[in-house]
């Protein structure tokens, strides 16, 4: 298989899921003219499987890699509250978080856009937060695929220099995430740690 990832991008998530599952792969990086070719969207993650069939979106990559039996590991055992909760998450980083940055990643979004933008991010944050209080990963004291989507997102607050310093539960979840041997090669591979 052929992962289609940009350094650092939503797909990182993707990237580290797969990581974690031990699964065989190849992580395909700043490939932009070919992923334009193979997705629609022109955007990573782009999944491309060894007989040719190509898989796009995030929550969907994701799915995939905590399905295969190396994987499991990566969501609660399906049809459980806790796997709908992983899913509550997902969707959350998904279609929440990850839009509420577009404004802030464009050079051209007007300062009262700006303003607004990070206002949400804020929001969103503090409610990633307070679910932190009392669970070691986000859908509870178990690292799922969910996990690997808030921190990637989270980790570009950095980028549009966002305050996050009051944030001290996802800070720790970030530690927490970022000292995992995953997440570290993932990092290497992408360019993003030495
Ligand atoms: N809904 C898509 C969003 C994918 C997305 O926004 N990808 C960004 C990187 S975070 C991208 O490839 N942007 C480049 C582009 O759209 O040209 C998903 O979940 O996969």
């Amino acid at each position: 298989m052929k992962l289609y990832v940009s350094p650092g991008a939503c797909s990182m998530s993707c990237h580290i899921a797969f990581e974690e599952a031990k699964l065989p792969f190849e992580a395909m990086i700043s490939q932009t003219e070919e992923v334009q070719k193979l997705n629609p969207m022109g955007a990573v993650p782009t999944l491309v499987m060894n007989d040719g069939k190509v898989l796009t979106q995030n929550i969907a990559i994701l799915t995939y890699a905590a399905n295969q039996p190396t994987g499991t590991h990566l969501l609660p055992k399906a049809g459980t509250f806790e796997y709908a909760k992983a899913y509550q998450w997902l969707s959350f980083v998904a279609s929440d978080l990850h839009p509420s940055f577009s404004p802030l990643f464009n050079p051209a979004t007007p300062e009262e856009q700006r303003k607004a933008a990070v206002e949400r991010v804020i929001d969103l944050f503090n409610i990633a937060d307070a679910a932190l209080k009392d669970s070691k990963y986000i859908a509870g004291n178990e690292f799922t695929i969910a996990d690997a989507y808030l921190f990637t997102v989270y980790g570009w607050s950095a980028h549009v220099k966002l305050d996050t310093s009051s944030f001290t539960h996802l800070n720790a979840f970030k530690a927490r995430v970022f000292e995992r041997p995953a997440v570290q090669a993932v990092m290497k591979r992408e360019g993003l740690l030495k």
